[in-house]
Formats: structure tokens, C-alpha cells, sequence
């Protein structure tokens, strides 16, 4: 299969997160794709290649799932900042005022000009660092998921985009969870567009997809599926629970597969066979998976168990589906592990078709 990688990944840096009242380093850094594109190199899986996409196909591709108030905002977000201080050129932008949901009484229709109510409008949390090249990074990440997608309509059995920043947490007109566009999401409108009337997403990073859930929450074309660790006890804590099921014309067109933190391979695999099957019944022809490896035992910030071996047999799993597949990049903070557990994963796949 051919990755997908992006030049300006490295351009999104960020340098702290918030995190229980207090700054750390943040855990969603460029190195992690070094690792990724170090075991390509010892392991290829098939040719590298940067995506050969216009910016009006990109900017099309984008406003299929993001709304137009969202995306002027991000590209303009860092213009902004600055020009509210000129120090300001130094500092990653984090939020810190929210206008939490509607049932609050705030409002959310009227776009304030102050810049920190602007990002707390459009951000969930202040663990998503925005700096000077964020824009620039996650349209290029964005970039891949499309030129994969295309891959997989012109008739390939698999494609990866080695997207970063990561994506599956971004919605219509939001980021937060180290994500700004939804690459996962972009991929599967993608195939929609291209002319596929059954797309499934299945997302097996260990944090809720929940920004593709609420992009396709009242779609029956895209059926979204996600194995995550439980929302009563994890990130992002305020989606993800079973009784999600769709709404509207998407009611039955959700499946959430929450499982307690210290879950090991053998349940885990138990709940993504359930999924493979939701996925097999609901009669998809193509398949994108946001591949987040912070299901790994040496994840800092995650809670299941899973070895490095495992990730070949989940590959093989996803195989066994039976449709073209696009990966999309999500998480793993275990960085000198995710190459080789990325690629496991790949490797599985691939050595399965
Ligand atoms: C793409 C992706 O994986 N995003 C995840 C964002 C998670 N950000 C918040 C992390 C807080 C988790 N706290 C764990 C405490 C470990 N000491
Ligand atoms: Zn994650």
C-alpha cells in the first residue's frame, strides 16, 4: 500500500498542554511520525509518496465536513492572536473561556471579536496547542486523507495517510484532542463523493472518536463504529457511551464499543470482531480506519494493554472485512514504539489481503 505522508507535518509544534491545572510537554509531537516513516523505511509496505492535491480540491474536500464559520477561523486564527500583542508571535495559543452547550443559555450564533471567547467557541479543551504553523500542518494532514481516499476509489485495496496532526476528534466546527480537521472524516466523504454509497468508519484509537461520530450522527451513508476506553473514565470524557446510537435518518448508524481502562487484547479483539460484523451487516464498500496506537501497554496517557505483536493480528482482523481500506494517523504517545506498532498493524493488514 502507498503512505501518504505530509511535508508540514513538523510545522504544528506545540509546546504544552493543560493538563490537571498544570502545563506539561505536550505528548502529540512531530517525532512520532519520524518513528513511523523509520520503520517504512526498514519495513516498506509500498512507496512514499506526497499527496499531489490542489488547494481548491483541499479546500472543497475540507468544507464537506468543517463549516465555513469553523475554517475561516482556524486560517486565520494565528493572524488574530498576534495582532491582539505582538509578544504573542512567541506563545502557543490555548483556551481558556467557554461557552460550554446551549442548555447553558450562552450563545453560540454570535461570533464575539475578542480572540479568547473566539477560540473557546471552537475549542473543547486546552489540550490542543494552536501555533503559527497549525493551519498550514493540518490542511497538509487533511491533503493526505484525500489523496488515500482517491487512491482507494481508482481501485487500490489499501491506502495509508500519515496524518498529523491526528484528526478524529475534530468536528463540524470544533477541535480539541490534539485535532483540528477530521481526516478520517474527509476520507470517507471522499469516498461518498467518489461514488461509494456505504462508507464504514472504524475508529480503534483508544480515545472516542467523537468528532466523525458527530459529523455523521444523522447519516445513513456513513456508518460510524468506535472501540474506545470508556468515557465514564476517559477522554474525551462527554461522548462515546454504548446508547449512542445515531439520530434521525442516521438512527442505528452509531456504535460505540466503550471498554474499561486495564482491558487486554483478548476482550479488545472480542469488541472490534463485534464491530467487523456491525460493519459486514450494514453492507459497507470501503472501509476508513483512524488508527490510533495509544491502545499500546507503553501508552503514557492510555489505560488497555495491548503488546506490539497484537498490532499484526488487528491488521489481519481489519483484513478479513474484506473492503478497501483507508488508515488515517490518530494517536500514540508511546513514541518510540509507534513506528513499529504502526507499521505491525500495516504489515497485518497487508500480509492478510
Ligand atoms: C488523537 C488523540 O489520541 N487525542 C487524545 C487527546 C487526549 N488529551 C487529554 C489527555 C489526558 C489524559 N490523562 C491521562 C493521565 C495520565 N497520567
Ligand atoms: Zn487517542
Amino acid at each position: 500500500m502507498k503512505t501518504f505522508h505530509n511535508p508540514h507535518q513538523a510545522m504544528h509544534q506545540g509546546q504544552q498542554e493543560m493538563f490537571r491545572g498544570r502545563l506539561v510537554p505536550c505528548h502529540e509531537v512531530p517525532a512520532r511520525l519520524d518513528f513511523v516513516l523509520n520503520e517504512l523505511q526498514r519495513r516498506p509496505l509500498g512507496t512514499l509518496e506526497t499527496p499531489a492535491i490542489t488547494a481548491a480540491e483541499l479546500d472543497a474536500a475540507i468544507a464537506r465536513v468543517h463549516t465555513q464559520r469553523y475554517t475561516d477561523f482556524l486560517a486565520n486564527a494565528w493572524d488574530h492572536w498576534v495582532a491582539m500583542d505582538p509578544a504573542n508571535a512567541q506563545r502557543d495559543v490555548l483556551p481558556s473561556v467557554w461557552p460550554l452547550g446551549n442548555q447553558h443559555a450562552f450563545r453560540a450564533d454570535v461570533l464575539p471579536l475578542n480572540f479568547a471567547a473566539r477560540l473557546g467557541l471552537f475549542a473543547f479543551d486546552a489540550g490542543s496547542p494552536l501555533m503559527a504553523g497549525t493551519w498550514v500542518a493540518a490542511r497538509g494532514g487533511a491533503a493526505c486523507a484525500l489523496a488515500a481516499a482517491r487512491e482507494v476509489l481508482g481501485g487500490a485495496r489499501s491506502a495509508f495517510a500519515l496524518t498529523r496532526p491526528p484528526g478524529h476528534h475534530a468536528g463540524p466546527d470544533f477541535l480539541g484532542g490534539y485535532c483540528f480537521l477530521n481526516n478520517a472524516a474527509i476520507a470517507a466523504q471522499a469516498l461518498v463523493d467518489g461514488g461509494e454509497s456505504h462508507v464504514a468508519v472504524l475508529d480503534v484509537d483508544y480515545h472516542h472518536g467523537n468528532g466523525t461520530q458527530t459529523i455523521f450522527y444523522e447519516r445513513a451513508d456513513v456508518f460510524t463504529v468506535s472501540v474506545h476506553g470508556d468515557p465514564m473514565t476517559e477522554y474525551p470524557f462527554f461522548l462515546g457511551h454504548a446508547d449512542e446510537r445515531g439520530a434521525g435518518p442516521g438512527a442505528g448508524f452509531n456504535l460505540n464499543l466503550p471498554l474499561p481502562r486495564g482491558t487486554g487484547f483478548a476482550a479488545w479483539r472480542a469488541a472490534l470482531d463485534q464491530g467487523l460484523q456491525a460493519v459486514k451487516d450494514f453492507g459497507a464498500g470501503a472501509l476508513v480506519v483512524p488508527m490510533g496506537l495509544d491502545t499500546f501497554e507503553g501508552d503514557p496517557i492510555s489505560g488497555f494493554t495491548l503488546k506490539t505483536e497484537d498490532y499484526l493480528d488487528l491488521g489481519e482482523a481489519l483484513a478479513s472485512a474484506g473492503l478497501p481500506t483507508v488508515f488515517t494517523f490518530e494517536g500514540g504517545y508511546a513514541v518510540d514504539a509507534v513506528g513499529v506498532n504502526a507499521v505491525n498493524l500495516l504489515e497485518g493488514f497487508q500480509r492478510a489481503g
